[in-house]
């Protein structure tokens, strides 16, 4: 952990590159007299601080002033997974942190290593995942009188408005409370993104040893439970007995929370028909009776009280009016969320129940006496029978093979694989592609699904992936949109380097949503369409992994079979047909041409 202050800088440059003025390596200032004191740096500060806490991998991409620190982190015994863009080690910080419950950490260098990052420190907020962006900056003096230092910015000033929190770190003997006080304001209350500024001097900055270890902080209880009040659950309680159509949502603020026993508890006791949200899928299985995803605009406007879980009535859920929720004012709402401040957000909440799934959902579960009245029959039977016909049409329609290969039908493949192995994670991008595979890739676990988020960004594919393979050592199936996967492509390389079993399949349509625009002045292509017939599966061969290329369903299934037994990075190209799918999924309604054509 800490050393004798005698080598590691002594033998290496502090930077990684030559300083214009030549010499740039760094000695510790030991004076004669005390030789053998024993001092320690910001280095290994920061990485005591992260393991004391039980932080044990970091996503990077190195560069001045933090190539040192990966280098040290490493031979600490952190695992360091580099990354070629930022974004993604971003992403995948946010995605280990969601898997985890532990901030997943993103180490970039300044200016614009830290830009690269901050789009994932953004929708990790927006997500409500933890993560910590720790970058490295210029000389503040320099930064302040914007006197143009190497990679000037003020980056803690940008950060600020987009994360949960923002701190700087100017002392070695700060680092200790720094990272706590980061990983507190990542994990406490709602979950999110917090940015942590390190001055590219605070890494050389030495302190006797003794000090530097009593000044690190073991962060306690992070994120203390938050008990609802008594009155609170009396009166969700009491609503929830006075409906006749009941309906419970599930969001992924519950798929976080790891209360995945509680939660089946509460729905398989009270009889109440239940819809996840995307990511929330699999926390029960999506084959499970009383899911009512099958049939879900018809409970959405038909129910009467609606329990949210972890689930924000944001545009994923219409905002919680209009005509997905049927007649105005018909509906009362109880949510439960840890923070307070959701409630009322879009529509008045009837029974607002602030605190953790856990506890909350404990609390509930506590006050249904065995005598609990399940739902009326007619509202369950009236939801199986629209189930029943909803998944007799899906099961036609997959059983179609038509040739090119359409959504369905490639997803139709992937289905049974999921269904044969449960523990598979999937990672979900594209607009046709997220839509059709959430519907249609069944989940049974909790966890198990990964994809765009609140704001429906793309890019999050490989780095989720890499993420979800680092953190779980669980196979992943990338499902991406050709478009979709553009975005962090390059991580493909990644993968191969860290040999994770990670499969990608690739939706190639041709273009973004499909690959039939026309520039109808001719010259350029179209902005939507991209190089037809494309290769991607040759970029997983470029850097030693399996590249496939699949034109069948059968092709398709048994090219992610290979990938599963062998555990090898691959890449499959799947040919979808260029004029299946529809302009931006099923979110068409919001493009702009269309709302003003609905005027
Ligand atoms: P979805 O997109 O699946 O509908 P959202 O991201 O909109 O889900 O909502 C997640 C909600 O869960 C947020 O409002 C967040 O505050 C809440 N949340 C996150 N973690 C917890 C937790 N441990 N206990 C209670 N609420 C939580
Ligand atoms: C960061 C806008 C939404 S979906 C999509 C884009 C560009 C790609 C759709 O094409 P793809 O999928 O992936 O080929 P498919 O199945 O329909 O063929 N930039 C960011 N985020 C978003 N959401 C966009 C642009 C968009």
């Amino acid at each position: 952990m800490f050393r004798k202050a005698d080598s590691y800088h002594k033998c290496r440059p502090v930077g990684d590159l030559d300083a214009p003025d030549g010499d740039n390596t760094e000695t510790f200032p030991l004076s004669s007299d005390n030789e053998s004191r024993e001092l320690t740096d910001g280095f290994h500060l920061l990485v005591d601080a992260l393991k004391l806490n039980g932080i044990e991998t970091i996503f990077t991409l190195p560069g001045i002033p933090i190539t040192d620190l990966t280098r040290l982190a490493q031979a600490q015994g952190m695992r360091v997974i580099s990354f070629r863009h930022e974004q993604h080690a971003g992403n995948a910080a946010a995605a280990a942190g969601y898997l985890t419950q532990k901030p997943g950490i993103c180490l970039t260098v300044s200016a614009p290593g830290f830009l690269n990052g901050l789009t994932a420190l953004a929708n990790a907020t927006t997500n409500c995942f933890p993560m910590i962006l720790i970058s490295g900056s210029s000389e503040r003096e320099i930064v302040d009188l914007q006197q143009g230092d190497y990679e000037e910015m003020d980056q803690l000033a940008i950060a600020k408005p987009l994360c949960k929190a923002a701190y700087r770190v100017l002392h070695a003997q700060d680092i200790g409370i720094g990272i706590a006080r980061a990983i507190r304001s990542a994990l406490s209350g709602r979950p999110g993104g917090v940015y942590l500024d390190l001055p590219a001097k605070l890494f050389a900055q030495t302190m006797e040893a003794e000090a530097g270890r009593k000044s690190l902080v073991k962060v306690v209880d992070p994120a203390p439970r938050q008990i609802p009040a008594p009155e609170a659950v009396r009166r969700a309680l009491a609503v929830l007995k006075g409906a006749k159509r009941p309906l419970i949502l599930l969001g992924k603020g519950a798929a976080y929370a790891q209360a995945d026993a509680e939660i089946r508890a509460l729905i398989e006791k009270t009889g109440i028909p239940y819809l996840p949200m995307s990511m929330a899928k699999g926390l029960l299985p999506d084959t499970h009776a009383q899911s009512a995803s099958a049939a879900r605009s018809y409970v959405l406007a038909e129910a009467d009280v609606v329990m949210l879980i972890g689930a924000r009535l944001n545009w994923l859920l219409s905002h919680g009016k209009g005509k997905t929720w049927g007649a105005p004012n018909a509906k009362q709402f109880i949510q439960i969320d840890i923070s307070p401040t959701e409630m009322d957000s879009n529509v008045p909440i009837a029974a607002p129940l602030v605190g953790d799934v856990g506890s909350c959902v404990s609390a509930l579960l506590a006050g249904i006496e065995a005598g609990w009245a399940k739902p009326p029959t007619d509202w369950t039977a009236a939801i199986a029978e629209r189930k029943d016909k909803n998944l007799t049409k899906m099961a036609e329609t997959l059983a179609k093979n038509p040739s090119p290969m359409n959504f369905h039908s490639a997803l139709g493949a992937i289905r049974e694989i999921v269904k044969e192995r449960p523990d598979i994670i999937v990672v979900n991008e594209g607009a046709n592609t997220l839509d059709f595979a959430r519907s249609i890739v069944d989940m049974y676990e909790p966890r198990k699904r990964l994809d765009v988020g609140t704001w429906g960004i793309m890019g999050i594919g490989m780095g989720f992936s890499v993420a979800a393979a680092v953190t779980t050592g669980k196979p992943v199936i990338a499902i991406e949109g050709d478009s979709a996967f553009g975005f962090s492509g390059m991580e493909v390389e990644t993968i191969c380097r860290y040999n994770l079993p990670v499969c990608v399949v690739v939706f190639n349509n041709n273009g973004v949503y499909k690959g039939t625009d026309v520039n109808p002045r001719g010259g350029d292509a179209a902005p939507t369409v991209f190089v037809k017939n494309a290769r991607y599966e040759l970029l997983m061969q470029a850097f030693g992994g399996v590249g496939v290329l699949a034109k069948t369903p059968d092709e398709l299934s048994r090219a992610i079979k290979e990938a599963l037994a062998s555990g090898k990075p691959t890449l499959i190209n799947a040919i979808i047909d260029e004029t299946a799918g529809t302009e931006s999924g099923r979110i068409t309604n919001l493009n702009p041409q269309s709302a003003a054509k609905k005027k």
